[in-house]
């Protein structure tokens, strides 16, 4: 039932909650349809509406993307834009690109649909590295998390191409997996990430002749990222995680990086729908405002956090204890010492 409620024809319907009329005589089919989901779907059992935020979307024929001023999004790196897509790197080797958005967002609950393609002439395992979704903080720099600054602030959904951990074998590439940072934690390339992952999913979508999709939404701080990349338009479960908290006012983006392994990397589109969810009086009460990203129950955010706050302040007081107990060694030692040869030389004489 539940993955009935998502499948979907992308000319009619763009997302699992847009609404659709029905004639008179389905009504107790929709009736039934709509008790039936709402006992499947616990999570969703709250009535919810979207609108596509066009500030925050980027599509066809992605008029000024690039130039100066004259849209809301801005190319990095070598990324291009083309009639029929934004390449984020080319199939060559040592490439980074990036698009951001402009404005920061500061919307409550959205829906981002990536519609992506990941392709080149590596064979299998020889291409790289891959490409990522971000809500951040931090827009438009250069660094090695496929191609956006490490130690980021905010959310990164990466489609990673390239196993750099050969160890595990029981995980088949490419994968999604999800992170949130803080600012202080550090992504494991070496290991695909995998200590700061929050889930993920493997998802075969290079050199496919179909499209495919990625869809990350953020609805009551629960974080759901689904794949469609079979060409049967029908989401797939990646991952579902509660307790997520993002602040408002961060930059949606998408980055690719290429080393001596390659792929062309395109977003076709990037579509940020708006939902309206119906809050209880007590949900808003309780609504507090979020200025650190964090993930409930996830230790090493936590973790990272604490590191942080003890560095500056507790390497200082560490030192000057130190200085000073060192100090107070030497005059002891000095004073121990002049007493000795003191009484050394009163016996002498
Ligand atoms: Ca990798």
């Amino acid at each position: 039932m539940a993955a009935a409620s998502r499948s979907y024809h992308y000319r009619e319907l763009k997302s699992p909650f847009r609404r659709k009329i029905m004639p008179l005589t389905s009504y107790w089919t929709f009736a039934f349809l709509i008790f039936i989901t709402s006992q499947c779907l616990a999570d969703d059992d709250h009535e919810m509406e979207e609108f596509l935020k066009r500030e925050y979307s980027l599509s066809k024929p992605y008029q000024g993307v690039g130039s100066l001023g004259s849209s809301h999004w801005e190319l990095q790196g070598d990324a291009m834009v083309t009639t029929d897509q934004v390449r984020l790197t080319p199939d060559m080797q040592s490439r980074q690109g990036a698009v951001w958005s402009r404005l920061p967002c500061h919307l409550t609950d959205w829906e981002m649909q990536v519609h992506f393609k990941i392709h080149g002439q590596g064979k299998k395992n020889l291409n790289g590295d891959g490409l990522a979704i971000w809500y951040t903080k931090e827009r438009a720099q250069k660094g090695p998390v496929f191609g956006n600054v490490d130690n980021f602030t905010g959310l990164g959904v990466f489609v990673d191409t390239y196993p750099n951990e050969e160890k595990h074998l029981e995980r088949i590439f490419p994968f999604v997996l999800a992170m949130v940072g803080n600012g202080t934690i550090s992504y494991d390339h070496e290991r695909d990430g995998r200590p700061t992952e929050l889930g993920g999913c493997n998802a075969m979508v290079r050199n496919l002749k179909h499209d495919t999709f990625l869809f990350i939404r953020y609805v009551r701080r629960r974080l759901t990222v689904m794949i469609d990349i079979d060409g049967q338009h029908e989401w797939r479960d990646c991952l579902d995680i509660p307790g997520v908290r993002l602040p408002k006012g961060y930059y949606f983006g998408a980055s690719a990086i290429t080393g001596d392994l390659s792929d062309n990397h395109d977003i076709i589109s990037l579509k940020l729908y708006q939902l309206t969810v119906l809050r209880s009086q007590q949900e808003e009460e309780e609504e507090e405002e979020i200025t650190i990203p964090s993930v409930d129950n996830f230790e090493l955010l936590r973790l990272g956090q604490t590191e942080e706050g003890m560095s500056g302040i507790a390497i200082f007081f560490t030192v000057l204890f130190s200085m000073l107990g060192c100090i107070f060694l030497i005059v002891i030692g000095l004073v121990v010492y002049s007493h000795w040869n003191e009484s050394r030389r009163k016996r002498f004489y």
